[in-house]
């Protein structure tokens, strides 16, 4: 059975690039919500909704966990997802916040992600629960999200973003930046560049498979022979050609399948 992923658009393909490279066994079933992308600015009821479309629909597909690879999803939907579904769920915030926790050595920690999840303050929760002493700092980048959906991650036009969106940060004294939007992943060579190279970047969605792993043992759900062709299945609700191609230039893989699905017939 496979594992499921749910996105607002392509984000969420960070996390899967990692699912690939710690469980190669594993058949992966995504679903990026291009059409109504980004989430960030929409309203928690409206995301928690979507999320909750998003997450039935591979429940048809039969998943036997679903990672919300999205942080605002994560946000505003895990816990009603967890009362609704009888699987496994995975949120990307809690890795997110734990790593961060680890690895940072003056207990100045910053935020990046959309407008949805710095509001959410889910982040500052989740760390002030397991340890106090730290400051957290948050910003909201709603730039970002576009940039990416629209493939212009590598350009000029990135590097502008990002350098103007993060001035703010340059007053922090943080040590460690939470890339708290599974989109960000994508742009990271410019936001490691732009904040500096001493400072370490967490990828909450990459974080989150280390726990994906430990559930799939914990619940006896690994798959634990070779899958030499994976049959991965993509869904969009948006552009099947903008994904593939968005998805196949960051996964490394050529012979992607992109459905394009309305959700709502
Ligand atoms: N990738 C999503 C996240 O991690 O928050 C959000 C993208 C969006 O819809 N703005």
């Amino acid at each position: 059975r496979p594992i499921g992923f749910i996105d607002s658009g392509v984000g969420g393909l960070t996390v899967v690039k990692e699912a690939m490279r710690q469980l190669p066994h594993e058949v992966f079933c995504y679903i990026g919500d291009t059409a109504r992308c980004p989430y960030g600015p929409r309203t928690p009821e409206q995301v928690r909704q979507f999320t909750i479309e998003l997450a039935y629909f591979l429940m048809e597909k039969d998943i036997k966990l679903l990672v919300i690879a999205c942080n605002t999803a994560t946000a505003t939907a895990l816990t009603t997802l967890k009362e609704l579904l009888p699987i496994p769920i995975v949120g990307v915030i809690l890795p997110g916040s734990r790593a961060a926790i680890k690895a940072t050595r003056n207990q100045r920690i910053a935020v990046i992600g959309t407008e949805g999840t710095i509001a959410s303050n889910e982040y500052q929760t989740s760390i002030f629960r397991k340890n106090q002493q730290i400051d957290v700092v948050s910003l909201a980048c709603p730039k970002f999200v576009p940039v990416v959906e629209s493939n212009e991650y590598t350009g000029p036009l990135a590097k502008r973003v990002v350098r103007e969106t993060l001035m703010p940060l340059h007053k922090t004294k943080m040590d460690t930046l939470i890339l708290g939007c599974t989109h960000y992943p994508l742009l990271r060579p410019i936001i490691q560049d732009v904040v500096g190279q001493e400072i370490q970047l967490i990828d909450s969605g990459a974080e989150t498979i280390n726990e994906v792993s430990v559930l799939l043992d914990y619940y006896n759900l690994a798959e634990d022979t070779p899958n030499s062709d994976p049959l991965h299945q993509f869904y969009t609700t948006g552009s099947a050609e903008m994904f593939k191609r968005i998805a196949s230039a960051w996964l490394g893989l050529d012979h992607l399948v992109v459905n394009h699905i309305n959700l709502k017939e």
